[in-house]
């Protein structure tokens, strides 16, 4: 996959590209990031981005042409790697208006050879450019950031470990898979008792059935106590039912 980020900041996205499993997607040739800085493509003496907003208010909103020039570049570079006859990579703005970022979306967007990630800064981008080269915003949650570089590094980081081919995927891809949409069991190592706590002993029993059993259970059991909306609408194999069963038992 080839991802551009469009942004004012590219020094806020560059030392991340670098660690972690974006640059392990980059180092095995599974995923190529380039930044595209709509101050290089600003053509007046200083360079400007940004201006007041129409009808007043607080902060800048970034202008249309430097946006729009800079999302017109990563074009042509998505075209030059894809080919001349590529449809041109979806836009996708990350902003507050946005439909909340999941992992259906990142699933939807690893299978995509290419993407435009656009980071909005200050107050936004002016809505005309938006109209003319957004195809979906999204929100990575209900909170105040200063800027759409930092969601733009999380739609990477989550769409870069689904890759086919990033180190440890296979596994992952197995783990999550297993444990679809529930919060994850407890892990432990060694040593076996640190601060006068035990490991769970079905952990050590070296029975990989009950081991099995103890893992799924205790993943219902915080997904049903911390985050019960994860749970409505799931349909639930027999052993779940038996296992949710001991769990309400057990809770009274
Ligand atoms: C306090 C400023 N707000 C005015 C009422 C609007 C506003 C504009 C720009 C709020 C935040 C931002 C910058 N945020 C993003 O660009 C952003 C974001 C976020 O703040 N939270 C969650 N997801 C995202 S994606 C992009």
């Amino acid at each position: 996959m080839w991802a551009g980020v469009v942004t004012v900041l590219p020094a806020l996205v560059t030392p991340l590209l670098a660690a972690g499993v974006i640059s392990r997607g980059v180092r095995e040739g599974v995923l190529s990031v380039e930044c595209f800085d709509p101050r290089s493509y600003a053509t007046d003496r200083h360079r400007t981005v940004d201006d007041r907003p129409f009808g007043g208010g607080p902060g800048m909103v970034l202008k249309v042409a430097p946006v729009a020039a800079a999302v017109a570049a990563a074009q042509a570079a998505w075209r030059a790697r894809a080919g001349a006859e590529a449809p041109p990579a979806p836009v996708i703005y990350l902003s507050p208006q946005g439909r909340t970022f999941n992992q259906n979306r990142a699933r939807a967007l690893a299978a995509l050879p290419g993407l435009i990630l656009l980071a909005g800064r200050y107050e936004g981008i002016d809505e005309r450019a938006v109209e003319q080269l957004v195809d979906e915003e999204l929100s990575i949650g209900d909170y105040v950031l200063t800027g759409g570089e930092l969601p733009a590094l999380v739609v990477l980081d989550t769409v870069a470990r689904l890759l086919p081919g990033t180190l440890g995927n296979a596994d992952s891809a197995l783990q999550d898979s297993h444990l679809d949409g529930m919060l994850d069991y407890p892990h432990y190592t060694r040593p076996e008792i640190a601060g006068g706590v035990s490991v769970p002993a079905a952990l050590l029993s070296g029975d990989h059935a009950a081991i099995a059993r103890w893992r799924r259970k205790v993943a219902l059991e915080r997904t049903w106590q911390r985050r019960p909306d994860l749970l409505v609408g799931r349909t639930f194999s027999a052993a779940d039912r038996e296992l949710l069963r001991e769990i309400v038992s057990e809770s009274t």
